[in-house]
């Protein structure tokens, strides 16, 4: 049975509706990032690049790099644009969108997310690199989709009691990485860590410019919150979303998080360029080996 126009939308020429994208255009490697500037920053290394593609937020490099192919894309801020990254990349890959139907095999995507964070814990410092285990979610994406399967609801059971969660927000839930995806792109010079991810940057991460906020000391009790031996270790926008969308669909995905502020004691990085642009250096060795 074809999908209905209105539900997998393509622009005139053939490409998907808000990547701009032909199945042919992205590799089975992707890499997202939330600023559209850092994809050049990232394709920069690439021996050659094949496409370029803006669209909206959504600006993709593809190209190859010591003989592998990479998609490198920018995704825009917060789950909401993750909801539709992931998706049409897995249309893409998955749907023959000339016929509007589900190719007979599903091909997987391992998926890296290279983004920026602040750390919540005064001992995971300034300038580290987070590799996220598990990812909480406070977007409630999950929700709209049959999730239950990968959930991992004891967790967020246990949240809710220790911190008091409100039931006016969204019910936090929890999901891991990818396991082989994690482990390829760990290593000595990264932390592991519980990363959370909100609905916002300034109120929904406790920031207070102008606006006052109804629990001032949230950050401090997700801080203090832990469950089998698991504590958040910092927050961000995308991870959840990029966690529970690559396991509804079964790609691979891991989150790559560089500590640019730490909440805990208030410091921001002094050179935020050099530490993003280190951790691409990182990762793409660690992709390409
Ligand atoms: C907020 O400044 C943005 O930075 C972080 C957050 O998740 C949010 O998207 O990630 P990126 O640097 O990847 O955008």
């Amino acid at each position: 049975m074809s999908l209905k126009a209105s539900e997998l939308i393509l622009n005139e020429d053939g490409s998907i509706y808000h990547l701009g994208l032909l199945p042919e255009e992205i590799s089975s490697t992707v890499i997202t990032v939330g600023d559209p500037a850092r994809v050049s920053r990232i394709s920069q290394h690439f021996d050659n690049i094949e496409v370029t593609r803006t669209k909206r937020e959504f600006c993709t490099h593809t190209g190859t790099l010591n003989g592998k192919r990479i998609t490198v894309m920018s995704t825009g801020m917060g789950t909401d644009n993750i909801d539709i990254a992931l998706t049409e990349l897995d249309a893409l890959a998955n749907i023959n969108l000339e016929k509007k139907e589900l190719n007979p095999d599903s091909k997987s995507l391992d998926i890296i997310r290279i983004g920026t964070t602040g750390s919540i814990r005064k001992e995971i410092p300034l300038d580290s690199y987070i590799v996220s285990e598990l990812a909480m979610g406070f977007d409630g994406l999950m929700h709209y989709y049959n999730s239950e399967a990968f959930l991992e609801n004891d967790f967020s059971e246990a949240f809710v009691e220790q911190t008091g969660w409100s039931s006016k927000k969204a019910l936090p839930y929890v999901v891991s990485g990818g396991k082989d995806l994690l482990t390829k792109m760990s290593s000595e010079k990264t932390i592991p860590g519980f990363t959370a991810t909100n609905v916002g940057f300034y109120g929904p991460q406790g920031r207070v410019l102008r606006n006052s906020i109804p629990v001032p000391e949230m950050n401090n009790k997700i801080a203090a919150f832990s469950f089998r031996d698991k504590q958040i270790t910092n927050l961000e926008m995308e991870t959840s979303g990029i966690y529970g969308m690559a396991k509804l669909m079964g790609h691979n995905a891991v989150s790559m998080n560089a500590v640019l502020a730490n909440r805990a004691t208030g410091e921001f990085s002094s050179d935020p360029k050099k530490l993003v642009d280190d951790l691409i250096t990182y990762c793409l060795e660690k992709i390409t080996t």
